[in-house]
C-alpha cells in the first residue's frame, strides 16, 4: 500500500515514524508548501518525491492514500482534492472548522467511494484500550456516570505555536480528544452544558474548560479539561478516567493505574511502551499514532469502515460546538441541534 503525507510539521514526523513502523507500507510522496520543513522531513525518512503543490502531487498520482497532516483551516480543501483524486483519506483533527464544512467531507469522500478516517487517536491509546475492554466486558455493568479528565500545566505553546492565536483554543484541540474518549465509553451524545475560562493571559482561547454531558443511553460523563493546572507530578498527556456500573467502577489514575473494583478490585499497570521513535511523556500519543494507522490499513485491507470515520468523527466534532455554543450562551445545548 502506497501512501502520500501532506503537512511535514510538528505532529507529522510522528506519523512519519509510525507509517515506516507499519508492515506493507510506503509513504513515496510528501508534500509542503514550508520547502524548508518538505526537505528535511525528505532526508529524515528517505523520501523522493516532494512537492510543494499538492496537485501537481496528485497529478503525479501513483498512491493509495493520502496522510492530511496541516493544521485544520486547510482540511477542507485538501479532502475534496483527495476525494476527486480518487484516494483513501486519513485527516488531523480537529476534522473541520465548522459542521457544515465536516459534512461536505464526509459527502466528498462517499460521492468517490473512498474511506475517510479522521486522525482521532486518544481512544487509541493502550491505557485508554485497556479500560475499555473491561468496560465492555461487562466487568462493572451498562456504565452511568463516566469522567474523563485532562488537566495539566505543560507547555504545548513552544511546540504548536499556533495554540496560542486561535480564538478557540482548549476545547478545539484538546477537548476534541477526550469527548471522543467519552462516546466511546458511554456513546453518542444527546444534551451538552459547558464552561469556560481562560487563565493564561498570554493566550487568545480558553485554556480551561467544563462539560456535563447526558447520553442516548442515560449516562452521565463529566469531561474537563484545563492546561492552567500547575501539578506536581505533571501528568501530561494523560486522560484520567473514573467510570461507574451498577456492579462496580474502574479507574485510570496518574500514572497509568487501572483500577477495576467489583467483588474483588484489580490494580493493573497500563503504561504504555515507549516505542523505538518517541520520547516521554509524548510516547503515550506516539503509541497512539501506531495503532490508529494501523487501524486504518486493517480497515483498507478488510474493507471495513474504520472506527473513528469521517461520519462518526462529525459527532464529537457536534461536541465541541455545541461545549462553545453553551459556554457563550449559558445555558445547555441540544446536540441533535447542531
Ligand atoms: P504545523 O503547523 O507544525 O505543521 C503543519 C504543516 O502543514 C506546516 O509545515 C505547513 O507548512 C503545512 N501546510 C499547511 N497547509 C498546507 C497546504 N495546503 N499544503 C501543503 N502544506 C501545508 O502543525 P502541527 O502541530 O503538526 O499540527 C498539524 C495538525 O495535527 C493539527 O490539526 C493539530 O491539531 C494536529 N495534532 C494532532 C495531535 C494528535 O495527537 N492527534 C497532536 C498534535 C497536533
Ligand atoms: O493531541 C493534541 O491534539 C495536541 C495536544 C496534546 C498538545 O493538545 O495538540
Amino acid at each position: 500500500m502506497k501512501g502520500a503525507l501532506i503537512g511535514c510539521g510538528f505532529f507529522a514526523q510522528n506519523q512519519l515514524h509510525a507509517w515506516r513502523d507499519i508492515e506493507g507500507v510506503e509513504i513515496v510522496a510528501l508534500c509542503d508548501r514550508d520547502e524548508e520543513r518538505l526537505n528535511a522531513s525528505a532526508k529524515a525518512f528517505g523520501i523522493e518525491r516532494t512537492y510543494t503543490d499538492t496537485a501537481q502531487m496528485y497529478a503525479d498520482g501513483g498512491f493509495d492514500f493520502v496522510d492530511i497532516a496541516t493544521t485544520v483551516s486547510s482540511h477542507r480543501p485538501l479532502v475534496e482534492m483527495a476525494a476527486q483524486a480518487g484516494v483513501h483519506i486519513i485527516c488531523q483533527k480537529p476534522f473541520a472548522e465548522t459542521m457544515d464544512d465536516a459534512r461536505a467531507m464526509v459527502a466528498a469522500a462517499d460521492a468517490a467511494g473512498k474511506t475517510l478516517m479522521v486522525h482521532e487517536n486518544f481512544r487509541w491509546q493502550s491505557a485508554i484500550q485497556a479500560a475499555l475492554k473491561v468496560v465492555k466486558s461487562g466487568a462493572i455493568g451498562e456504565p452511568f456516570f463516566c469522567r474523563v479528565s485532562f488537566r495539566s500545566g505543560y507547555d504545548v505553546f513552544s511546540g504548536q505555536p499556533y495554540l496560542a492565536e486561535g480564538k478557540r483554543f482548549i476545547i478545539e484541540d484538546l477537548g476534541i480528544h477526550i469527548l471522543d474518549i467519552a462516546r466511546a465509553f458511554v456513546g453518542d451524545v444527546v444534551q451538552m452544558s459547558a464552561t469556560t475560562r481562560r487563565i493564561n493571559p498570554a493566550i487568545k482561547g480558553e485554556d480551561v474548560a467544563t462539560m456535563l454531558l447526558r447520553h442516548e443511553g442515560g449516562a452521565t460523563s463529566v469531561v474537563d479539561c484545563s492546561y492552567a493546572t500547575q501539578r506536581r507530578p505533571e501528568t501530561f498527556p494523560q486522560s484520567l478516567l473514573e467510570i461507574d456500573g451498577p456492579k462496580g467502577t474502574v479507574r485510570l489514575d496518574a500514572g497509568y493505574v487501572l483500577t477495576v473494583q467489583n467483588e474483588s478490585e484489580t490494580v493493573t499497570d497500563v503504561s504504555p511502551p515507549v516505542l523505538p521513535w518517541a520520547e516521554k511523556p509524548w510516547h503515550n500519543i506516539q503509541e497512539s499514532v501506531f495503532a490508529i494507522q494501523q487501524h486504518f490499513v486493517d480497515c483498507l485491507k478488510a474493507g471495513k469502515q474504520p472506527e473513528t470515520s469521517g461520519a462518526d468523527n462529525l459527532k464529537t466534532l457536534a461536541l465541541v460546538e455545541a461545549a462553545y455554543q453553551s459556554a457563550e450562551q449559558g445555558r445547555m445545548i441540544e446536540v441533535s441541534s447542531l
